[in-house]
């Protein structure tokens, strides 16, 4: 078990080292200044900025972190999956300096005695903010370590008080036509939906995230605020989140309308349960396993099944992928 236990906890200077950051981003602001110089317009110059976000401080949480070297920024922010900006990896950092987030509520309704429109600032203050170093697991075969910054989705939940017809949670996300190049196309419905099990949604490790690597989200990371379902593959993780609904009959994502056989409701990460075209069984582990290196093995649960087993006891994992 590769989670941290209280006692042996690494300063926090580990999980957000300033100095590391600092020097990145003169180097980043110094490229960017280069190819500013150079007349080269784009690329180069929106990573400068994009790196030039505040500081979103939170306190270490070692009980839900994992212990493996984390992703730089510079992957965790260049190498992602948003299709709301474009199919290639590249194509978030690309394109999603024109999403706006401010103003922003999250509406939080349905099955609930309180339902209400919450501003982003208050929800950035409803609960304190916390470091957790979560592994993803995308789908496709990948994997991350990420820092990220927020708290349990939980403590918003109990806010709007859940009625006893209250089984399932969806989300969705963002639609920003006029911003947002990839909803032309219509790989996937829009918005983005996502849906969890209440008692999944309820569970602490799963997270509402404002940021990574000690600052405010990255856009291309789901800015202003994202889930982190660290046991389920990435398509799970809804970026950029404006309505959460409490439903009492289980929603169908966006995933599972465009590709029932291929992604299930659960999506729990799975070694033994293959994706139709190809195996879960192992994972390249992005800025660290080249296309040569050995292969990593992915865990159940993503390494999570001392926390989360026992949400799924007596279920049978191969039907209900
Ligand atoms: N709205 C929205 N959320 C999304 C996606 C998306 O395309 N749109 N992609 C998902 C997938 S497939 C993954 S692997 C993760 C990637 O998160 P990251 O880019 O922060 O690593 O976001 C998930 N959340
Ligand atoms: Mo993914």
């Amino acid at each position: 078990m590769l989670i941290r236990k209280p006692g042996n906890a690494p300063p926090s200077s580990e999980i957000t080292s300033e100095a590391v950051w600092q020097s990145r981003r003169d180097w980043m602001m110094r490229a960017g200044l280069i190819a500013a110089a150079a007349g080269l317009p784009g690329w180069s110059m929106r990573q400068a900025h994009a790196q030039d976000a505040a500081p979103l401080a939170g306190r270490a949480s070692p009980q839900y972190s994992v212990m493996d070297k984390q992703t730089s920024f510079q992957d965790i922010t260049s190498y992602n999956n948003y299709y709301e900006f474009g199919l290639d990896k590249d194509d978030p950092a690309r394109y999603a300096g024109k999403l706006q987030t401010r103003p922003w509520t999250v509406a939080v309704e349905g099955e609930v005695l309180r339902p209400q429109a919450f501003d982003i600032d208050t929800l950035l203050k409803l609960a304190p903010m916390e470091d957790r170093v979560y592994r993803l697991r995308c789908v496709e075969g990948w994997s991350m370590v990420i820092p990220w910054v927020g708290y349990s989705l939980a403590n918003l939940l109990k806010q709007v008080e859940p009625t006893g017809n209250a089984k399932y949670v969806e989300f969705t996300t963002v639609v920003q036509r006029e911003n947002m190049p990839g909803v032309r196309s219509s790989v996937l419905q829009w918005p983005y939906v996502e849906a969890l099990r209440l008692d999944e949604a309820m569970h602490p490790l799963t997270m509402l995230v404002f940021g990574l690597y000690g600052k405010v989200l990255p856009k291309q990371n789901g800015a202003p605020l994202r889930l982190a379902v660290p046991w389920k593959y990435g398509f799970k993780s809804a970026k950029s989140l404006v309505r959460i609904r409490l439903v009492e009959r289980q929603p169908v994502s966006s995933w599972m309308l465009a590709a029932p056989s291929e992604y299930g409701f659960y999506a729990n990460v799975n070694p033994d349960v293959p994706h139709p075209r190809w195996s879960q069984a192992t994972e390249r582990r992005i800025g660290e396993d080249g296309f040569f290196a050995p292969k990593r093995r992915t865990l159940m649960f993503n390494g999570y099944a001392e926390q989360v087993a026992s949400l799924y006891q007596g279920m049978d994992l191969k039907a209900n992928y």
